[in-house]
C-alpha cells in the first residue's frame, strides 16, 4: 500500500527545531462537520476602573500609569528577571548545574482602550505597536549584557492570562533560551550548507505550493507551518532575509501590522470567539556576535480545537514523547483561508 499524507499517520520534523509531531489524519478524515459553539458577545467597558493596565489607574505595587494616548510600557512589578549583575561564582559541578540570569521583565500596554484586542485594533494603532516593539529592542539591545530579547503576548484566560486589557509582554535576558539556541544552531547549518537563509528556501517553496498560505502581503507571508503542533498553529515569516526587528523599514513595519491584523480577526472568526493564544517573535540573539542564518519569524500558538471552549491539552503521550495532532495542518490551513477578513463583532453590528 502506498503511503498518502492525507489520510495515514505519520511522522513530521519541524525543521527549525528537529522536533518531531505525529499527524494521526485517519482520526479526523472529514474537513468539519462539528458544531461551532457560538460564544455569547463579551462586553467590556473601554475604561475599567479597577484595570491595573488602563490610563490613570493605579496598579498593584502603588505606581500611577499615566493617561497615554496609544501605547504605554512599564518594567513589570512582579518581573521573572531582575536586573542585578550578581558575580559568576565557578560552577565545576556536572550535576547540579547553575548560572546567575540578570534581566528586565517590561509590560506593553497596546491601546488604553480596556475593551480592544490587537484584532480589532486598526492598522494605525496596531503600527504604532510594532513602532514601540522596535524602540523597544533598539534600546534594550544597547546593554551589552542583555543577548536575547524575547517580545511576545500571551491572549486569553486559558492561556494564562491575567486581564483581558490588550497587552504583551517584553523579556530581556543575560542568557540565551534552549529554543533560541536550537533554531539558531539548525539555521546556521542551513545557512552554511545552501547560501540562503532556511525560511527563505522554505517561503519559497510554500509560496509554490500555496498549500497552507493564509494571508500574504508585500512584506509577509502568513502560513500554518508544515510541522505545526497546534491545531490552529501559524507563523509570520518576512519576505526579506532580515534578523530582528531593528531591520524593519517604515514600510515592513506597517506590512507586519496589517498582517498581524488580519491573522488575528481570522483567528477571532474561526469560533466566533475572542482568540486565545500565545504568539512571540524569534529573532536573533543580539551582542552575540555574528547570527548567519537567522530569519525573523513570529509563532502563534492557540490552544483551540474544535470551538471556543473545547482546547486542546498537549497531555500523556505529547508530555513524555511527542506532539501529536489529528486534523492535518493543510485542513486546519484551509479552514482558515477560508474565513472572512471582516471581524465578526463588526458584521454582526453591521
Ligand atoms: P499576563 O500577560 O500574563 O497577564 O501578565 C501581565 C503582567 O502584568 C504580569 O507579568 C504584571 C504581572 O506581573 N503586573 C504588573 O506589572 N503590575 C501590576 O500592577 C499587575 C500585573
Ligand atoms: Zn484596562
Amino acid at each position: 500500500m502506498n503511503f498518502d499524507i492525507t489520510t495515514d499517520p505519520h511522522t513530521r520534523i519541524d525543521i527549525l527545531t528537529g522536533e518531531r509531531i505525529l499527524v494521526s489524519p485517519h482520526r479526523s478524515k472529514r474537513p468539519w462537520q462539528g458544531q461551532v459553539e457560538k460564544n455569547v458577545a463579551d462586553s467590556r467597558p473601554a475604561y475599567e476602573p479597577s484595570c491595573y493596565l488602563c490610563p490613570g489607574n493605579r496598579r498593584a505595587e502603588g505606581d500611577h500609569n499615566p493617561q497615554y494616548k496609544d501605547s504605554f510600557v512599564f518594567v513589570n512589578d512582579y518581573a521573572a528577571l531582575l536586573d542585578a549583575d550578581h558575580k559568576l561564582v565557578p560552577n565545576n559541578d556536572d550535576l547540579f548545574l547553575a548560572t546567575p540570569e540578570r534581566g528586565i521583565c517590561k509590560v506593553v500596554c497596546f491601546s488604553p482602550r480596556h475593551d480592544l484586542t490587537l484584532a480589532e485594533m486598526d492598522v494605525a494603532a496596531l503600527t504604532e505597536v510594532v513602532n514601540v516593539w522596535q524602540d523597544e529592542f533598539r534600546e534594550l539591545s544597547k546593554k551589552e549584557w542583555i543577548k536575547y530579547i524575547q517580545i511576545f503576548e500571551n491572549k486569553g484566560a486559558m492561556m494564562g492570562c491575567s486581564n483581558p486589557h490588550p497587552h504583551g509582554q517584553i523579556w530581556a535576558q543575560s542568557g540565551i533560551p534552549s529554543n533560541i539556541l536550537t533554531e539558531g544552531q539548525r539555521q546556521q547549518d542551513y545557512y552554511q550548507q545552501h547560501k540562503q537563509t532556511m525560511l527563505n528556501a522554505y517561503l519559497v517553496a510554500e509560496c509554490a505550493k500555496k498549500e497552507r498560505i493564509i494571508l500574504e502581503n508585500t512584506s509577509f507571508v502568513a502560513l500554518v507551518p508544515f510541522w505545526a503542533k497546534w491545531p490552529f498553529e501559524t507563523m509570520l515569516i518576512s519576505k526579506r532575509e532580515v534578523q530582528t526587528i531593528l531591520d524593519f523599514t517604515k514600510e515592513e513595519k506597517q506590512d507586519l501590522a496589517a498582517i498581524i491584523g488580519k491573522l488575528t480577526v481570522r483567528y477571532d472568526n474561526l469560533f466566533e470567539t475572542s482568540f486565545p493564544y500565545s504568539a512571540g517573535m524569534h529573532q536573533a540573539p543580539v551582542n552575540s556576535g555574528n547570527q548567519e542564518g537567522w530569519h525573523w519569524h513570529m509563532h502563534f500558538y492557540p490552544p483551540l480545537l474544535r470551538s471556543a471552549t473545547v482546547k486542546k491539552f498537549m497531555v500523556g503521550y505529547e508530555m513524555l514523547a511527542d506532539a501529536q495532532r489529528d486534523i492535518t495542518p493543510e485542513v486546519a490551513a484551509e479552514r482558515l483561508q477560508q474565513l472572512s477578513d471582516v471581524h465578526y463583532k463588526q458584521k454582526r453590528n453591521e
